[in-house]
């Protein structure tokens, strides 16, 4: 699969997945060593699920499960409420886990990065650049005219990869750039365009009615197109990162998510309030600023990394 890369074994794949994961990870990995059952851990659990952003409501239905489980006499010590848990966090996530393959037809296939700014949109199209030009032609659109700056870092993106990038000068029309890296691509049979958006216009409104141009320019060259429309979160922002996704998702229409920066907050639970709470699926997460520091969503991988003990060298 595009995320796994050939030199990097499984051991240390959930080792680099438990150190970006580290910060959300202190909520959970300790809480049940050799602790007895009773209410003090019970709360303790939901306070931790809580602090991590898995949400109230979610976290006390969880807790509920657990303990309907441990009257029933199901669960009897705390290894086995840990596994229980667990079994609980991947049920939730399973739904959302999707890979995102890179179908045959059609050509191009058109992803389409939205999201507020800052939030990991350029960062994330140069991963995915990264990855996917192992196996397809790739290009990238510089969708982006609001900031002047934003054309330039994913310049130096394609650079880097030697990828083409198609561009204007700051402040021409988003939509005509992604239109004719659209067909610029068409023309030169490449197989996926990637294209940045703005994240900041002067308001929301501006903003949703940019993306919602963009989409329907890009539709006149097929009816299907954009074939994703990806919306990239910053795991960071916590309970805020839902009220964002549900306002993109009925303004302009999503596809998937893509939750990045979970390596730098201990707030990595609203993976699982995300998945509970949207019908969308979580393709990628970003655990890191490198190149490689973009994972395909696994769940239990995921879940795995928050309780394991630390896998050492
Ligand atoms: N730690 C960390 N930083 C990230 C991640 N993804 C993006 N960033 C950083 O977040 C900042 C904003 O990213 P950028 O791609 O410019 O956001 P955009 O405004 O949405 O295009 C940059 O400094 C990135 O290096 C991630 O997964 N982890
Ligand atoms: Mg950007």
């Amino acid at each position: 699969m595009f995320g796994l890369s050939k030199n990097n074994p499984k051991p240390s794949l959930l080792q680099k997945l438990q150190q970006g994961l580290q910060r959300t990870r202190h909520h959970f990995s300790d809480l049940f060593t050799g602790k007895a059952i009773d209410d003090d851990l019970l709360e303790e659990l939901e306070t931790q699920l809580i602090m991590a952003d898995v949400g109230i409501e979610l976290s006390q239905s969880i807790i509920e499960n657990l303990e309907t489980q441990i009257n029933q006499g199901k669960i009897k010590d705390s290894s086995q409420l840990s596994e229980a848990l667990q079994q609980q966090l991947v049920a939730i996530l399973d739904a959302s886990a999707k890979p995102l393959l890179i179908p045959k037809k059609p050509r191009p296939y058109v992803v389409l990065m939205v999201g507020i700014n800052g939030a990991g949109k350029t960062t994330t199209i140069g991963k995915l650049a990264n990855q996917w030009q192992a196996t397809h032609s790739v290009l990238l659109a510089a969708g982006d005219t609001f900031r002047a700056a934003a054309v330039e870092q994913l310049q130096v993106w394609g650079n880097r990869l030697s990828v083409p990038v198609i561009a204007q000068q700051t402040g021409a029309d988003s939509a005509s750039v992604i239109y004719d890296a659209y067909s610029s691509a068409q023309a030169k049979a490449i197989d996926i365009v990637l294209a940045d958006t703005a994240g900041r216009l002067h308001t929301q409104n501006n903003l949703m009615a940019e993306l919602q141009k963009v989409k329907r320019v890009l539709s006149k060259i097929s009816p299907e197109a954009p074939h994703q429309t990806l919306l990239v979160i910053d795991g960071g922002t916590g309970q805020n990162a839902l009220v964002q996704a549900k306002q993109f998702h009925q303004d302009i229409g999503l596809t998937g998510i893509v939750l990045t920066k979970l390596d730098g907050t201990a707030k990595g639970g609203i993976v699982f309030a995300i998945a509970q709470q949207l019908a969308l699926p979580i393709y990628y997460i970003g655990i890191g600023e490198g190149v490689e520091d973009l994972r395909p969503f696994e769940p239990q991988a995921f879940v795995s990394a928050l309780f394991e003990p630390a896998v050492t060298e």
